[in-house]
């Protein structure tokens, strides 16, 4: 992937606020879903929720089930949990799997209330604060909830949640509504790429025609008999980088423009949107083998230059810590 034509970076100021926001209602909840996209459930998750739900249960809802590629997802789930993460895996769309988070909360919770013999009645109702990047299905996941289409507004865009809101279900448990947060400065622009393919990056600040070659450059390695079998194009262009292959599915698809030159732009949206929508077919663009080997090489190379305390800083790490520690405000 030539990863030089844009570097993304955005963190409006929206996102720090927000960030305070949680910072002051952690206390306020006793369990955090942490709602990731099934399609790159590593890539979409936020590393800094790892640092501020420091020893505050966590449940993983990989979400959009339904888009990703379910072998993947059976193996990403797998992996987290052997990293000590609860993890449920939802279609919020259609509603499914998603009385898994609440049971699951209240598992959780029951659990942690018995073994520090708190004073508080084991039975009170859960309060669960609702996080992720933006668009990755939050709202969503809180109208199923609470059986409702409006309880929180949802959108096909990044940032339609503006600011929190608490929601009081059936059962009395609360949930908070936050708005998607990213992090400061994306460290490896590969990540940046899924996040903006995936549609939580505002397309706005995002040149399209990047986008999709940078996404059909992902796309031919992993998935490159759906771009054959959706577009018609010839199996050998897939030898050829994603500029070509945008210029082989406009062709064939007739966007062209006066003088029979491609419409590189109106292609592209229709390529981003087909991949969006599931009409390629249920895809995932990170697999746990991939992120398992890159994190053994970065081990190694650290090691190699400081010696061996310095391989532990490993994803996940922190949270394994994290989600069986004792703190808690009731
Ligand atoms: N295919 C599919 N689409 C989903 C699913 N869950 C949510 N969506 C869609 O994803 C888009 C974003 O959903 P929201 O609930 O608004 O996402 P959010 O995380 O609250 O987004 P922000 O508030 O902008 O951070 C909407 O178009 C939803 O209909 C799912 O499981 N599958
Ligand atoms: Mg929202």
């Amino acid at each position: 992937m030539d990863e030089n034509k844009q570097n993304i970076n955005w963190f409006p100021g929206h996102m720090a606020k927000t960030r305070r926001m949680m910072e002051e209602n952690i206390k306020l909840v006793d369990v955090v879903v942490e709602v990731v996209d099934a399609r790159i459930p590593a890539s979409s998750k936020n590393p800094y929720l790892d640092q501020l739900w420091n020893r505050r249960p966590r449940i993983i809802a990989m979400n959009k089930t339904d888009l990703a590629d379910p072998a993947v997802t059976e193996r990403f789930k797998l992996w987290y949990e052997e990293k000590g993460f609860t993890v449920v895996m939802i279609d919020a769309l259609k509603g499914k799997n998603i009385k898994d988070i609440s049971r699951r909360a209240v598992e959780i919770v029951r659990a942690r209330r018995s073994s520090q013999n708190a004073v508080y009645r084991a039975d009170r109702p859960v309060r669960m604060m609702i996080t992720g990047i933006p668009n990755v299905g939050k709202s969503t996941v809180i109208n199923q909830l609470a059986h409702r289409s409006d309880a929180a507004k949802t959108g096909n865009k990044p940032g339609v949640t503006k600011g929190k809101q608490w929601i009081r279900l059936q059962d009395g448990a609360s949930l908070l509504d936050t708005p998607g947060i990213l992090w400061p400065k994306f460290d490896d622009q590969a990540t940046a790429w899924k996040i903006a393919f995936i549609g939580s990056i505002s397309d706005g600040i995002l040149d399209t025609y990047n986008l999709c070659v940078n996404l059909l450059d992902n796309l031919k390695v992993r998935y490159g008999s759906r771009l054959t079998e959706r577009y018609g194009i010839d199996p050998s262009v897939l030898q050829e980088d994603g500029a070509h292959i945008l210029e082989a599915i406009g062709r064939r698809r007739g966007h062209l423009k006066q003088g029979g030159q491609v419409d590189v732009e109106r292609t592209c949206v229709m390529v981003v949107d087909e991949f969006r929508s599931g009409k390629l077919g249920r895809i995932s663009l990170e697999t746990p083998e991939e992120l398992t080997a890159a994190s053994a090489a970065a081990d190694a190379a650290s090691e190699a230059e400081n010696g061996p305390a310095a391989g532990e800083k490993e994803m996940g790490a922190a949270a394994e810590k994290d989600i069986h520690g004792e703190d808690r405000s009731e």
